[in-house]
């Protein structure tokens, strides 16, 4: 494409001749625009529609970019990973493959508690350099947003470091980096079996320093009989809300103790994984307007059986975003093209449902709906312009990356 060069700051550019799915929540399904340009300044949209109705103005003097008849959807948005972490465990994947159980795994030292290892031992500067090659890959298809989690390290000193290395990784690269504070998402060896005492460090001290270095947007909790239990769950919540922190939840992944409830009455931005959830679960989330983020990856590979129960989440309009869940243990995955395959495959979502789940759902699900995930007036500039002749591709295809462009903030 022509018109590649830098815009300069109050300057008009302008992408034409485009295919758009502009997710905006006043269209039907995609809110496709079938000869629509997008005019952007200073890193916002000013317009998003058919190419006939913008305005004279918009198009004099402006760098046009011919997009040749591709399609331009809202810039993707990975709302759920934990990015930033050292190593992999590719050796407790051949030894489950071997037949060994999660049990006899932890015993031979994996498990979390090996990624927190490995990641206390690694510097800052390490955490980004392994980061990187993960986050490219999301990039390279068309990510333009990506919430990265701490919870690899445990202690204040090296939560402190996950999290600011995943703002550095926004740094690194041109995309926008969420932080979330996972403080509850394992138990260290240091704190030798007792939940409620780590508990009371994650609440009282760990995530107070954190919020007051500003260092995370949002708090995240494991509520899973192998991790923490709902009451635990809730000092940690009590915590952020008093920082002034949104919260999100790893719930109901593995059994149902009632964890899209407990988001939902921490009025939490999302409820993730969620295979086991409920009826109540669901109502719940749909009053506190909680996001239900699906995470197929993780279903996938741990070979879960049990479904999260979309049809619930559809007829009480509970809103659903999908993510990769990359982490080293249960859903090593870098693509998000890939991941909705897997959402509609595996769970049976419909290629708008999946489209919407990167975009619009997963903006909603970091608390960033106005500023991203639709192409729509005065949102952040960040489009991704896709080789395809219908966005059914991008869910179709596996392994196949049919990005033409991805601009971010205008750029
Ligand atoms: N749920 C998961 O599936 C991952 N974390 C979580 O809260 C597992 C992370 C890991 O095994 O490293
Ligand atoms: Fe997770």
């Amino acid at each position: 494409m022509a018109g590649e060069s830098k815009s300069r700051a109050g300057e008009v550019r302008l992408w034409r001749n485009a295919r758009l799915a502009t997710m905006a929540e006043s269209s039907a399904g995609l809110g496709v625009v079938e000869h629509g340009a997008i005019a952007v300044r200073n890193g916002r949209i000013l317009y998003g529609g058919p190419e006939a109705d913008m305005p004279a103005a918009l198009r004099e003097g402006a760098e046009a970019t011919d997009c040749e008849g591709r399609w331009i959807t809202p810039g993707l948005i990975d709302c759920h990973t934990h990015l930033v972490h050292v190593g992999n465990r590719a050796n407790e994947f051949e030894m489950r493959l071997a037949g060994a159980t999660y049990e006899e795994v932890a015993k031979a030292g994996g498990g979390i508690v090996s990624s927190v290892k490995a990641l206390r031992a690694a510097s800052e500067d390490e955490l980004v350099a392994q980061s990187l090659p993960r986050l490219d890959a999301l990039i390279a298809e068309g990510v333009a947003t990506v919430e990265i989690k701490s919870g690899y390290g445990l202690d204040l000193e090296n939560e402190k470091k996950s999290l600011r290395a995943a703002r550095r990784l926004g740094g690194e690269r041109p995309v926008t980096v969420r932080t979330t504070f996972l403080g509850a998402h394992a138990l260290p060896p240091e704190a030798k079996g007792d939940k409620d005492a780590f508990i009371d460090l994650v609440a009282n001290e760990i995530l107070p320093a954190v919020a007051a270095e500003g260092l995370a947007d949002a708090v995240d909790g494991f509520c899973e009989g192998i991790a923490f239990w709902p009451e635990q769950i809730s000092r940690v919540f009590d915590a952020a809300k008093a920082a002034g922190l949104p919260v999100k939840l790893h719930a109901d992944q593995l059994s149902n103790l009632h964890g899209a409830e407990l988001a939902a009455r921490y009025g939490a931005l999302s409820a993730d994984h969620l295979e086991y959830a409920d009826e109540a679960g669901a109502v719940a989330m749909a009053k506190a307007g909680t996001v239900a983020t699906i995470l197929p990856g993780a279903y996938y590979f741990i070979r879960e059986t049990k479904k999260p129960p979309i049809a619930l989440f559809r007829q009480h309009g509970v809103r659903m975003a999908v993510a990769t869940d990359n982490n080293p243990g249960t859903s090593p995955l870098t693509s998000l093209l890939l991941t909705m395959n897997m959402a509609a495959t595996l769970f049976g979502l419909t290629v708008d449902e999946c489209l919407a789940g990167v975009t619009r759902e997963a903006a909603r699900a970091l608390g960033l709906l106005g500023q991203t995930g639709t192409l729509e007036a005065g949102k952040s500039a960040d489009l991704a312009i896709w080789d395809v002749e219908r966005p059914a591709e991008l869910v179709y295809r596996m392994g196949f990356n049919p990005l033409h462009a991805r601009i971010w903030r205008g750029q």
